[in-house]
C-alpha cells in the first residue's frame, strides 16, 4: 500500500489495495493509521457495488442508518445516502443541492458523524468539485489567546443552516426540523483516536450557546474564514469510481455548484457514527 499526499494540508492517496476484497485486521489498521495521519484519503478507480461499500465503511465502525435524513437514503440501503441532481420518483431530488455551505456531517444531530466515505457513480464533464479544510490547522493555528476563548464556546448547530433549505420539500423539510432542533456541542473536540483537538463550527453554526447571533457571528464568520484559507484546503476533482473518505471530526468540507445542474451528477455515502454529543437548545431567530 502507497501513500501519496494531495495537499500540504490534508489528504491523501492510497493506491495497491483493493477494498472490494476481503482485507486483514492489519490492513485495515494500516488504512485508519494513514486516515487518522492525513484526515482524508481517496481511493481511486472502484468498482463496487452497495453491499461492498457497506461491507468496506463497517470495517471502520458502526454504520449510521440515516434517521435523520430519511428522505435521502438510497432505497434498500438505509446505510447509504444518495447525493445527487437526479430526479427521484419523479420528483426533484432534495439532495441536489446538499453540502453547499462548509460543514461536517450531522453536526445538527445528537450523534455527529464520526467520518463519511463518498463514493461516485456519476459525474458531469467539468465540475462538481468538493472541498475540505484541515480543523486541527485550524485550531492549531489560532494564538493561544484565541484558543482560550474558543475552549468554553459551545457551537449551537441548526437544521435551517443546511444548504439549499428554501428549495427543499416543506413538508418534508418540517420533518427534518422536528427530528433535529438546534443542538449545541462543543466548539473544540479532542479526537478519540489521535488525541488531536480541532475546531468543530461551520457556516451551519447559528451561534454560540449563552451568546446571542449579534455578538457570535463575527467570530463565528472569523472562524469559518481562517480554517477554509486557500492554503488549508485540499480541492478533489472527482472521477467516477473514487471513494472519498474523510473525518469529520478533524475536517469540514463543501460540495461546489461549479457545474451545469442539467449534467447528472451521482453519489453515495456511508456515515461512520461517532459519540452522542451535545444538548438541544432554543433556536435563535435567524
Ligand atoms: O456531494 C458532495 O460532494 C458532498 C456532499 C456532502 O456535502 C455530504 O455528503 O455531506
Amino acid at each position: 500500500m502507497e501513500a501519496i499526499r494531495l495537499a500540504n494540508a490534508l489528504g491523501a492517496e492510497l493506491r495497491g489495495v483493493d477494498i472490494t476484497g476481503d482485507l486483514s485486521g492489519s490492513e485495515i489498521e494500516a488504512i485508519r493509521k494513514v486516515w487518522n495521519e492525513h484526515h482524508l484519503i481517496v481511493f481511486r478507480g472502484v468498482t463496487m457495488t452497495p453491499p461492498q461499500h457497506i461491507a468496506f465503511s463497517k470495517r471502520f465502525g458502526a454504520l449510521d442508518d440515516h434517521a435523520s435524513t430519511p428522505h435521502e437514503r438510497l432505497d434498500g440501503y438505509p446505510q447509504l445516502l444518495e447525493v445527487t441532481n437526479k430526479p427521484k420518483n419523479g420528483q426533484p431530488s432534495q439532495s441536489r443541492n446538499t453540502g453547499r455551505n462548509w460543514h461536517s456531517d450531522y453536526s445538527y444531530t445528537g450523534r455527529p458523524a464520526a467520518a463519511s466515505m463518498l463514493y461516485c457513480t456519476e459525474k458531469p464533464p467539468v465540475g462538481g468539485d468538493t472541498m475540505f479544510c484541515n480543523m486541527a490547522r485550524a485550531y492549531d493555528e489560532l494564538s493561544d489567546k484565541m484558543k482560550g476563548v474558543v475552549d468554553d464556546f459551545q457551537s449551537v448547530y441548526d437544521i435551517n443552516l443546511v444548504s439549499g433549505v428554501s428549495k427543499r420539500d416543506p413538508e418534508k423539510m418540517a420533518v427534518l426540523r422536528e427530528l433535529n432542533p438546534p443542538i449545541a456541542h462543543p466548539c473544540v473536540r479532542t479526537h478519540p483516536e489521535s488525541g488531536v483537538k480541532a475546531l468543530y463550527v461551520s457556516e451551519r453554526t447559528s451561534h454560540f450557546d449563552g451568546m446571542n447571533r449579534a455578538e457570535s457571528a463575527p467570530i463565528i464568520d472569523y472562524l469559518c474564514r481562517h480554517a477554509t484559507r486557500a492554503e488549508n484546503v485540499y480541492r478533489h476533482q472527482w472521477r467516477v469510481g473514487d471513494l472519498v473518505c474523510w473525518d469529520n471530526r478533524s475536517t469540514m468540507h463543501i460540495a461546489l455548484g461549479d457545474f451545469d445542474p442539467a449534467q447528472p451528477r451521482h453519489m453515495l455515502r456511508t456515515t461512520l457514527q461517532g459519540e452522542p454529543s451535545g444538548h438541544v437548545v432554543p433556536p435563535a431567530d435567524l
